[in-house]
């Protein structure tokens, strides 16, 4: 499978291609592709060093599937281009996510749908994934009425620049800044841009992801988005209202047969997830298991994710597997 990685230099890049080796993808040829500024630069992937090439190079090369993480303007321009020479493209921007015509992907929940005919297929953003894996099947049997999630977003779900504006802070020295004030110690409510509305967008594609996702726009959700100088992954306090009643012991069952989905819910043993232990895995980990006492049909959870891997490359990836085992590309 001749395979193009377009951002390959950034960090879902980067993780994208760590992720196509552990799962020994069927590379057969490898297509690096970056900014023009990258061109040129060398990439490790297996036992070859690889030459990053240009988005022109890249698309002359007729790759069968295009892995993108590169920015949204980077994905409305040239997904088409790559779909039009009959590359089938996985996006990892918003830039297509809520287009009519693309669909938004998590294996586990809706890869049933895809067809031969989706030449751009839209990865969800990474606080949306790890959220929905966990609530699709509880969706299924309870049927959701309203989410409220408050989301504890990694650094790294910025990229390099955060990384370093952290270790520049944590050093007490002065630098670019990625944010408009400092992370270090502190915690931003601010991930992404508002809207008119007074949300973040990263606050909204939780809103509107979710409910493409679950084929159901009657699910009210409300989010609140908060930025952390933490690394492993992202964390969501996560309130479901339910129209109908359930058991506990009946949703830790249901979340346990969950393919994806690690329960780590035992407060005798302060046993509950935590990023740093997310960290470089690509399960979605559920714990703090509690009825919502205030209200009925109710619960509460936390559920915490590596968003580099399961929130960005890895279910890139899992999407790419299933389209090449149904025979779809
Ligand atoms: C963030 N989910 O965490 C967004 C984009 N990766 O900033």
């Amino acid at each position: 499978m001749k395979v193009a990685v377009v951002g390959a230099t950034g960090m879902v890049g980067e993780v994208m291609l760590k992720v196509l080796e552990e799962r020994q993808f069927p590379v057969t040829e490898l297509i690096t592709v970056a900014s023009e500024k990258s061109v040129g630069k060398s990439i490790r992937f297996g036992d070859k060093n690889y030459q990053v090439v240009s988005l022109e190079t890249a698309v002359s090369l007729k790759p069968e599937i295009a892995l993108f993480s590169a920015g949204g303007d980077t994905s409305l321009n040239w997904a088409p281009k790559f779909a039009a020479v009959g590359t089938t493209v996985i996006d990892n921007s918003s830039a297509w996510r809520m287009d009519a015509n693309t669909k938004l992907i998590v294996p586990e929940i809706n890869a049933s749908s895809l067809t031969k005919t989706d030449k751009i297929i839209a990865n969800p953003n990474c606080s949306t994934i790890q959220m929905v894996l966990v609530l699709a099947p509880l969706h299924k049997k309870y049927k959701i009425k309203r989410i409220v999630v408050s989301t504890y977003q990694s650094i790294t779900g910025t990229g390099l620049k955060a990384v370093k504006q952290l270790e520049n802070e944590m050093a007490g020295i002065s630098g670019e800044m990625a944010y408009p004030y400092p992370i270090h110690q502190n915690a931003l409510p601010h991930c992404d841009v508002f809207e008119d509305n007074g949300y973040t967008k990263e606050e909204m594609k939780l809103v509107r992801e979710t409910q493409k996702i679950l084929n159901n726009k009657t699910i009210a959700v409300t989010a609140t988005a908060v930025r952390i100088p933490t690394a492993g992954g992202h964390s969501e306090a996560v309130n479901i209202e339910f129209e109908t009643d359930f058991t506990l012991s009946d949703v830790r069952k249901l979340l346990n047969e969950t393919e994806g989905v690690i329960l780590q819910d035992n407060t005798d043993v302060n046993t509950y997830p935590m990023p740093i232990y997310a960290n470089g895995k690509d399960d979605v980990f559920v714990g703090r298991i509690r009825r919502d006492e205030s209200q009925p049909n109710t619960i509460n959870m936390w559920i915490v994710a590596d968003n580099l891997r399961k929130g960005a490359a890895t279910n890139t990836i899992q999407i790419a597997e299933y389209l090449i085992k149904n025979d779809l590309i």
